[in-house]
């Protein structure tokens, strides 16, 4: 329900009211003062800085090299900031973000600790009437004192994030268990001492893999619960080579657009090979890998073209890796075990540092939980099939409800009351990653529908950014007060996501890209491969005055 509650911030509607103050939020606002919008930002957290505010887990670091992963809107900006490695990790990237909030004057527009509960589109205004829940502690459970307030907003841009709704699964007898438990997207900021303890891990995407080594380099003893094997490829971390750092410099405007024309807006600099995997002798595709693996994270990826479309090609990566494992791993048992039964490349690529040795040490143990799931939590630990396993410490790197989970938490209602849950109850519909049929002045920074994920996530971020508030811009000038995707635009959109995708291999496995880790989400391929067709699409639309949506 909306709360009626006066407007405490403003008195008029404000343009935008943005949710969120990770990259996408703080640029969004940045970006509405340029253009002369007023603009105010309501966020969880008691900080900017998003993902990179939450995900404080031991050894989180991006696998976008750090002179890409940072925003271009700004020459000065990229000039002054110095990344002091190849992968920065998650404290310099929340140094960052806190740098560009101050650079930019960024928080006196940001109430923070607060969420944004509900959103009603008034139709007879043409405004949103958006409802907030303040507990300052920026915990979903909340816990400090509370405060509701109502905002009016002619648009919403949700900010959100892709993957910022966690995932805790529900396994029975959690409550009961008498020690700590952290889920890596919500690590307690005073940091967890593994020292002399008993730990479990749960999960081995990008977050486990990424923790585990750290984990288990501090703990007594460490049992990783893995369900699905996963791809991780060597991140050759090091310091930030000060010759390349200087010529990215020097070329930042190159570079950048370089990386605009990638199907997934970074890597410009690392060679993709477009022929296929099977025109070359065994012998040429080993060393054509080996040198890929060497040059450390996704290079292996653009090894050959066919590796996301032909299924041979793809299994002699497959087989490649499961060499690399069986090589890395000493217990010939392990190494079988830990290697990926999937096709390379189709859930999210993992990067990692020494992630498959640290199973060689002692201390370290790894668990089937495909065959036997985790049956249920116990007081002193938890049980799979006959076995018992105590622990002081249990990590849940279980992932997130991805792209839409944060989107639907939102209790939104558009025209003629019509609720998102109900609208994406098969899936999620969008026009362009970007906006909601029946849900008119709302849109979404990489939304389901857009490149978002599968790429360079601040560049998507700002090619986003920049067309809304364009957007937003010729609506005011041209004295429009409403923007809105037709049900046909969107229907056709999702029909070219779902293409686009069904041309790969990569709809045939579990990933979150389909939303299959979520029980009850509909599996639906949630992002659109190709970032530079996906951007020449948004600009003719906007080109040719926004023609293919409804404005009045
Ligand atoms: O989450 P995930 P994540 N019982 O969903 C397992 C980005 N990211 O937080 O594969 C047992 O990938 C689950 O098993 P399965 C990146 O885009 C980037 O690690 O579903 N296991 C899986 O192993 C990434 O892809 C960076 O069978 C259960 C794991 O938990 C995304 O965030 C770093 C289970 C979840 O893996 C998400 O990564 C970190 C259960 N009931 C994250 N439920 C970098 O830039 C789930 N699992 C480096």
């Amino acid at each position: 329900m909306i709360d009626t509650s006066p407007n405490t911030s403003h008195d008029d509607p404000i343009d935008v009211l943005i949710v969120g103050a990770g990259f996408a939020g703080m640029y969004m606002l940045h970006r509405c003062r340029q253009h002369g919008l007023s603009a105010h930002v309501v966020e969880a957290a008691t900080d900017v800085g998003g993902t990179w505010y939450w995900n404080r887990y031991p050894g989180a670091r991006c696998d976008v090299e750090s002179l890409e992963y940072s925003y271009s809107f700004d020459a000065d900006l990229e000039q002054e900031w110095r990344w002091t490695e190849r992968y920065a990790s998650q404290p310099e990237i929340l140094s960052y973000a806190q740098h560009v909030a101050e650079r930019f004057d960024l928080k006196r527009d940001i109430t923070f600790g607060t969420r944004v509960t509900a959103a009603r589109f008034d139709e007879t205004t043409s405004t949103w009437q958006v409802a907030t829940h303040a507990d300052g502690t920026g915990s979903e459970d909340g816990g400090g004192p509370e405060g509701a307030a109502s905002l009016e907003a002619r648009f919403v841009v949700m900010a959100t994030g892709c993957l910022s709704s966690t995932n805790k699964p529900d396994f029975e007898g959690m409550d009961d268990f008498a020690g700590e438990i952290y889920h890596t997207g919500e690590w307690p900021h005073e940091g967890v001492d593994f020292s002399g303890k008993r730990v479990g891990v749960i999960g081995t995407g990008s977050s486990g893999i990424q923790a585990i080594p750290l984990i288990a380099a501090e703990c007594d003893e460490l049992t990783v619960f893995q369900r699905t094997p996963n791809y991780s490829l060597p991140a050759h971390n090091g310091p930030l080579d000060p010759a390349w750092e200087a010529w990215v410099k020097t070329n930042y405007p190159s570079f950048r657009q370089a990386n605009r024309e990638q199907q997934a807006a970074f890597g410009s600099h690392v060679p993709r090979n477009e022929r296929s995997a099977l025109e070359y002798s065994e012998e040429e595709r080993q060393q054509i890998y080996e040198e890929r693996w060497q040059a450390g994270g996704f290079a292996m990826t653009r090894s050959f073209g066919d590796l996301g479309s032909d299924e041979e090609a793809n299994q002699t990566a497959q087989s490649f890796v499961a060499d690399k494992i069986a090589e890395l791993v000493d217990d010939a048992d392990t190494a079988a075990l830990l290697t990926p039964d999937q096709l390379f490349a189709c859930k999210r690529m993992c990067v990692d540092t020494d992630y498959f040795a640290t199973y060689n040490q002692d201390h370290v143990h790894l668990v089937d939980v495909r065959s036997t799931p985790i049956e249920t939590f116990t007081p002193t630990g938890l049980r799979v099939g006959d076995t018992s396993y105590d622990f002081d410490i249990v990590v849940l790197a279980t992932g997130y409800d991805a792209m839409t989970g944060s989107l639907l938490r939102v209790d939104f209602e558009g025209r003629s009351g019509q609720r998102l849950t109900e609208a994406w109850s098969a899936g999620p519909v969008t026009y362009l990653g970007l906006t909601v049929p029946g849900f008119p002045n709302l849109f979404t920074v990489t939304g389901p529908g857009s490149p978002s994920v599968l790429t360079n996530m601040i560049m998507a971020i700002e090619q986003h950014v920049e067309w809304i508030s364009d957007c937003i811009v010729y609506l005011t000038a041209n004295g429009l007060a409403t923007i809105e995707a037709s049900a046909q635009e969107a229907t056709a959109w999702v029909g070219h996501v779902n293409r686009v995708a069904e041309a790969t291999l990569f709809t045939t496995c579990n990933s979150w890209y389909l939303g299959v880790n979520i029980p009850g989400k509909p599996r639906v391929y949630m992002p659109l491969m190709g970032f530079p067709d996906y951007v020449r699409r948004c600009d003719e639309v906007a080109a040719d005055g926004y023609r293919t949506f409804a404005l009045a």
